[in-house]
Formats: C-alpha cells, structure tokens, sequence
C-alpha cells in the first residue's frame, strides 16, 4: 500500500465532494508499455509489458442498496444504474460496468457502490487505458466487499470484462501489466503457462520515449478481432498436419511455408509475424540480460517492420515516426506499440538526446501529417494498488 500522491487525493476529494460517504478504498491502477512482443499474447507466446507512472484512480464506497452510482472526472459525467441493470455502453462506463458483470456472473457477493474515475493515462493513445480501469474496478470492489480474489484471476475478470463489453477479444498482456507491475523492472510474461518472470530494466544513459501520433485507434473497429482470426485460421490449416499444435506457439516458419503459404498469402504472412514475434522476444530478454540496449533496439525495429508489413496494423503516421528517427545516432530502437492504427510508438532514446529530437520531430511531424505530436517519458511503477488516505485528506 502506497501512500496517497497528489492525484489520488484529487479523486478522493471530488469522492467526497460528490457523495456523502467516507468509508472510501482509493485504487490506482497503472498504463502500460510493452517493449517487445506485439500481438503474441492470444497466440500463447511471450510478452514483456511494464506498468508506467501513468495511471487511472477510482475512489469507491459501498452503498446501502443495490444502485450504483458513478463519475467520471475527465468527461464530467454521472451514471446511475443498478446491479440488476446494467448492461454495456460505448463510453467510459462500459469498463466498469463489464468489471460488475463478471462479478456478479461469477456469484461474487458485491452490493450497491458510488464510484469516481479519474486518471492522466492518455486514452487512445496504446497505453490500455481500458485495462487500468478494469483492474482499478475489480481490485477497488474486491476490497470493499472483501472478495478474496487473488490478483491473476482478477486479471482474468478484467479481461473478460473488456472482451464481453467491449467487444474486442484482447489478450491477456494489458490487465496483467496494470496488475502486476513492478517498479523499475519489466515483466517477461508466457502467455500459454502464464508463468512471468520480473527483469531489470535499467537503461544505462538511454529513456523508453513514447511518441503519440494522436491518432486514435479503434481497435474494436473489428481489425483487431480478424487478426485474431486468421492466425487462429493457421493453426487449424498446421493442426490438420501435426495434431499436437494448439496454437502460433508451437508452430514452426518450416510448417507455415508447408501448410499454409499455398493456402492463403496474408493469412501466411500474419502467422509468420507472430512464430518470429515469438522468437525474437526470446533473443531480446538474452539481450537484456547482457545489457546490450543497441540489440535490444534493433530487434525493435526488425518488429515494427513485421507489424507494418506482414501484420499490417500500423498506420501511415506510426511509420512516419518510426522511420523519421532510424538514421538518428541517439536512437537504438523504436517501433509502434500496442494494438495498433495510431497510439505511441516507443523509443529507446539517449538522454542527451531527447530535447532535441521531440522539438526537432513536433515540426516535422505537424508539417507532414498535419497532427499535434505529444511525448512522454515512461518512468516504470508498481501494479494497482490501494492508496492509504493520509491524515490530512479528512
Ligand atoms: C492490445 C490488446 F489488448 C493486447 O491484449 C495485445 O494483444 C496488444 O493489443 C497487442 O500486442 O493492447
């Protein structure tokens, strides 16, 4: 338990400005980076996320009935509705909501709550906003009516909740990184066992730089869901060859070009991705364990080309900035981060470097895609958490 900070003494006192009850549990739950390993998750490979300082707090109290009352800070809005009601939404409240839903579907004993949102996770922008919601839900409503769920299986819930109500089938990596994170380290997680392992992530003189595009991605906008889909399609078309193939995980590139390269050329393409997605994350932890960065980052790029080009989930402003920084010496890696179609990419930028390279790509960028250029540098924390209320905050 983490003393409060500033933001969560905000949200408290708008809790308690908006609604007469004081026996609150303050959650905040972390955004996330993935340094490499996109798209790998649903096909039981290997990701390595880490929770950032950028966060989503919910202040929650129980109520007497069965209602449920909420507010967001960012869009200014109240929802009332009641656990026998809810039902999913197309904004903000749909995260929470599919948070009770999978409760209450699972026989959890949860009552009436008051609940205020707030946060500085940018939405949108590839850093699973979404997800810290879900998991600053659950947790915040498993300590009120003291649930006892442990924290992979709230995971699990959270995850459920964003497939069920939000319709897109996302893997596992965004709630596990919110939950588990782990400051100062990266979390190399097998999505097939769901063994994880914390690494060290102490990038000597260099700065994980995320560069927003600004472009908003809609990963619900069904692409992500087809991807899904055609590596599921390859599996199949392998499976029908070698029966103890499950999943992308256990699939070879020698089984690809055998079983599925005559078939279908994108879906080979898609699958091929993912087998080297795999393989290279493994390489890139043996890098980071020798601490050699400038490997690490070059893998990044070699993943930004197979998303761009064999995955096809890029966009042309996440290019832009992947290519505009690849002949920079202050640069070791970059590439888009996340679901894809706009968001961040992540860079591995020198810390001398960094100034200049933003103000000298927020020109460049405005110039040639006409869009407003935001960075950020990811400093690594710990997952969701409650936040003692200090003294003062009464
Ligand atoms: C999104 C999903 F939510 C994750 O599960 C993961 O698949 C990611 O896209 C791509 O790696 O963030």
């Amino acid at each position: 338990m983490s003393t409060i900070n500033e933001a969560a003494q905000k949200v408290s006192n708008i809790f308690t400005a908006k609604f007469d009850q004081t026996e609150t549990v303050v959650v905040r739950s972390p955004g996330r980076v993935n340094i490499i390993g996109e798209h790998t998750d649903y096909n039981e490979g290997f990701v390595l996320p880490a929770a950032i300082d950028k966060a989503i707090y919910v202040v929650a109290a129980k109520r007497n009935d069965t209602a449920i009352h909420l507010y967001s800070v960012d869009f200014d809005e109240t929802f009332e509705t009641s656990l026998a009601a809810i039902k999913p939404s197309r904004d903000w409240k749909t995260y929470i909501l599919g948070v009770v839903d999978q409760l209450i579907k699972a026989g959890y004993p949860i009552g009436g709550f008051s609940l205020v949102l707030d946060g500085d996770v940018p939405i949108g922008a590839g850093l699973s906003s979404s997800a810290a919601v879900e998991c600053a839900t659950v947790f915040a409503l498993n300590e009120l009516f003291d649930l006892q769920i442990d924290r992979m299986s709230m995971v699990k819930i959270a995850q459920k909740a964003e497939q069920t109500y939000s319709g897109v089938m996302v893997g596992i990596m965004d709630m596990f990184a919110s939950m588990f994170g782990k400051k100062d380290h990266v979390i190399k997680l097998d999505c097939r066992s769901l063994e994880y392992e914390y690494k060290p992530f102490k990038l000597k003189g260099y700065k994980a730089v995320l560069l927003n595009t600004n472009v908003k991605h809609t990963l619900s906008s069904s692409e992500y869901n087809t991807r899904r889909k055609q590596c599921e399609q390859g599996v199949a078309w392998v499976k029908e060859h070698h029966s103890n193939v499950n999943s992308l995980r256990d699939v070879s590139l020698e089984m690809l070009q055998q079983h599925v390269e005559q078939k279908d050329e994108v879906i080979f393409r898609r699958c091929k991705y993912v087998v080297e997605e795999i393989q290279r994350l493994l390489a890139a932890c043996d890098d980071l364990d020798r601490n050699d960065i400038a490997a690490l980052g070059a893998k990044m790029y070699e993943t930004h080309y197979g998303l761009s080009k064999l995955y096809e989930v890029s966009c042309k402003e996440l290019d832009y900035l992947v290519d505009a920084v690849k002949e920079n010496p202050g640069v070791l890696g970059a590439r888009m981060m996340g679901g894809g179609f706009g968001g961040c990419t992540i860079n591995l930028v020198k810390d001398e470097a960094i100034d200049e390279l933003v103000e000298q790509l927020s020109v460049s960028y405005k110039e040639n895609m006409n869009l407003e250029l935001s960075a950020y540098i990811a400093t690594i924390e710990n997952g969701t958490e409650v936040m003692k209320l200090a003294e003062y905050s009464k």
